[in-house]
């Protein structure tokens, strides 16, 4: 039954949006005691704590992109608020290794926040339909991580859990900021740029990035709690949560653990700029790899202004034993008006997971590849909605070594629809 959620939760947004479809763009996001009813536009900290934007998790965005657009209802003291997608794709990734496949992605959340006199308290909901797809999930060539039908997934993308995010948060008033305090059966520790469905940079791109295993596979955690502390123009933090990655069962809520730790420092310098360093030291994150931990650090600097989102980030991450893989990130998207978006990544990357059979030579060898990825979207304002249509080109460098497996030129493309309420 629990199936139903969120379609009936989408479902109900989607009758009562666009009758409702008013902008409120100029509305003061923090001063919510004249407001009433149910009503389009954005909340958080673009409109109250200037330089600091809110990502996924306890992350930071630029505050130039960190507000949430969406549905908002009133009830008594508390804002509720609703922003999600539903995306289609097909995709078609060429060569021995690759594969074609229609296959649809989602995401909802749900969010709850109230001001008290001594701060703010927030409960967050996030959900996505794609357990419904095989745990094989869908094409994306060079991606690894997770795994289906009991072995590691290679050159695909994993679906994800139905439950992305059943977490609350408390803000504790504190000199110019606040203590935090966040937590639940489901979140994000602190470790990472906020996640790839959640940034400015990636909000056009159908497919997720490759290096997702180095800079942000722990936006789904089982069992998580961070405590920090949130200034307008920095923040630091630490949790602790379970190292072990979703396993393919996609529709449940794994056992919460605390086995692994990480620290995350960002700093928020001006409304276009957010930077974050973190380090984490993760338990046996992957069930096909016992007895390894995972010691990863990530930075990644955050733009945004006017139309124009972009990200660079590094990532080194250390096997417990074994050797130190290496990933770079660059992604960009802008809006050039309100119907025409390009968007674009480069990824590279040292992955020893592409041939998981141990009988193969190039078994867990460290090969670095580069992937270059390009596209377009055409916007349709429908009412409280945004229908994306758009697509995207990547194409691929490697060893030659390589050739057997993957063919000389592997290439790929992704052309989508997809429909969102709120960004
Ligand atoms: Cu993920």
């Amino acid at each position: 039954m629990k199936h139903l959620i969120f379609p009936a939760l989408l479902g109900v947004a989607a009758l009562a949006a666009p009758a409702l479809a008013q902008d409120h763009s100029g509305h003061e996001g923090h001063d919510m005691g004249g407001m009433s009813g149910m009503y389009i536009g954005e909340m958080g900290p673009k409109d109250s704590a200037g330089p600091s934007g809110q990502g996924s998790g306890t992350s930071r965005l630029p505050g130039n992109e960190g507000a949430m657009h969406g549905l908002h209802i009133m009830a008594g003291d508390w804002m509720l608020m609703a922003h999600g997608y539903v995306s289609a794709q097909y995709t078609d990734h060429k060569g021995p290794r690759g594969d074609d496949k229609v296959y649809v992605t989602s995401m909802a959340m749900l969010t709850a926040g109230r001001d008290t006199v001594w701060g703010k308290v927030q409960l967050k909901s996030m959900f996505s339909l794609e357990p419904l797809m095989d745990p094989s999930g869908y094409p994306n060539l060079f991606a690894t991580g997770e795994t289906a039908h009991g072995a590691p997934i290679v050159d695909r993308q994993h679906p994800h859990d139905l439950f992305m995010e059943l977490a609350a948060r408390i803000d504790l008033d504190a000199g110019k900021g606040s203590f935090i305090l966040y937590g639940g059966p489901v979140g994000e520790p602190a470790l990472g740029p906020s996640a790839f469905m959640h940034r400015g940079s990636a909000r056009n791109n159908p497919e997720p990035p490759i290096t997702h295993h180095w800079f942000d596979s722990t936006h789904i955690t089982y069992g998580v709690i961070t405590v920090g502390y949130s200034a307008p123009k920095w923040q630091i933090e630490t949790s602790a949560f379970r190292g072990a990655e979703p396993d393919e069962r996609r529709w449940n809520i794994e056992t919460p653990k605390l086995d692994s730790w990480s620290v995350r420092a960002t700093l928020n310098p001006s409304p276009a700029w957010s930077l974050q360093a973190s380090y984490g030291e993760i338990k046996q994150p992957e069930s096909t790899h016992p007895g390894e931990d995972e010691h990863r650090f990530t930075a990644s600097a955050h733009y945004a202004r006017g139309g124009l989102s972009a990200m660079a980030a590094f990532s080194a991450k250390k096997r417990v034993p074994g050797e130190t893989l290496s990933a770079w990130l660059g992604e960009v998207n802008w809006d050039l008006d309100r119907h025409n978006s390009l968007f674009g990544r480069i990824e590279n990357v040292a992955n020893d997971e592409l041939f998981p059979d141990h009988h193969d030579p190039l078994h867990d060898l460290p090969i670095r590849v580069t992937k270059f990825q390009a596209g377009y979207a055409r916007h349709v304002p429908l009412g409280a909605f945004d229908l994306a249509l758009g697509g995207s080109l990547s194409a691929f460098a490697k060893p030659a070594a390589l050739d057997a497996a993957y063919g000389s030129n592997p290439w790929g493309y992704t052309v989508f629809a997809k429909l969102s309420l709120g960004s």
